[in-house]
């Protein structure tokens, strides 16, 4: 990704999941928005932006943070939102045994008192693999990653979701089931952090 389609993905993920209305814009309680709608409102907002820039994004997003719909018209964050212009009704899935969940060492005293909360979004965020989980935690700080014990969770009566790139969505994750993973790759990630 250049730093132009960079900056612009940040953009997306600013304006589709947090601040819809920065730039005048009503998202749809799934999270669509009309593209040419959004194309002009940044427009208008200074942000330079084209259906060009928007399919680049959408098709080299590492995580294929933005859904585009099948008609080709409308786009949406597939996950992470925090505004309360959207509430995408997930379908509920049976997760797999295990999910990952990557945080920073600094915020695991909380995180065992509290269990996990989704803070200003509107869900935890699961993966299936403790790299990713650890690329999340390492946007807040010295990585460690918490293994859920995701399938005892669904099978007590929580609901699990999963998003359109693959993300998985819960609402809280009470601390009796998690526990630190100490993955191959995180030697430093230790008991003793807690
Ligand atoms: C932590 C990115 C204290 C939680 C990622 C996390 C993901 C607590 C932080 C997606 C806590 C919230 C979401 C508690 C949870 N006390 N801290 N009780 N419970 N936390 O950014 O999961 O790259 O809102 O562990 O890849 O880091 O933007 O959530 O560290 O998929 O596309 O509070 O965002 O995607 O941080 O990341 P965030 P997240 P993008």
């Amino acid at each position: 990704m250049t730093n132009k389609t960079s900056q612009t993905s940040k953009f997306l993920s600013y304006i589709l999941r947090h601040q819809p209305e920065a730039i005048g814009l009503t998202l749809n309680p799934d999270g669509w928005v009309n593209i040419d709608t959004l194309i002009k409102q940044a427009n208008l907002h200074g942000e330079t932006l084209n259906r060009e820039i928007i399919d680049q994004i959408v098709q080299t997003s590492d995580k294929k943070r933005f859904t585009i719909s099948e008609n080709g018209q409308n786009i949406r964050a597939a996950q992470g939102h925090s505004t309360k212009q959207v509430d995408i009704a997930y379908s509920e899935q049976k997760p797999p045994e295990f999910l990952y969940h990557g945080t920073a060492t600094r915020f695991l005293n909380s995180i065992n008192q509290q269990g996990l909360l989704p803070g200003s979004r509107h869900y935890v965020h699961l993966s299936t693999d403790a790299e990713t989980a650890t690329t999340v935690g390492a946007r807040h700080g010295k990585p460690v990653i918490l293994q859920i014990n995701a399938l005892t969770m669904f099978q007590a009566g929580y609901k699990f979701y999963l998003a359109d790139n693959g993300v998985w969505l819960t609402q809280t994750i009470p601390a009796k089931y998690f526990h630190l993973y100490q993955h191959r790759n995180q030697p430093d990630a230790t008991v003793s952090d807690l």
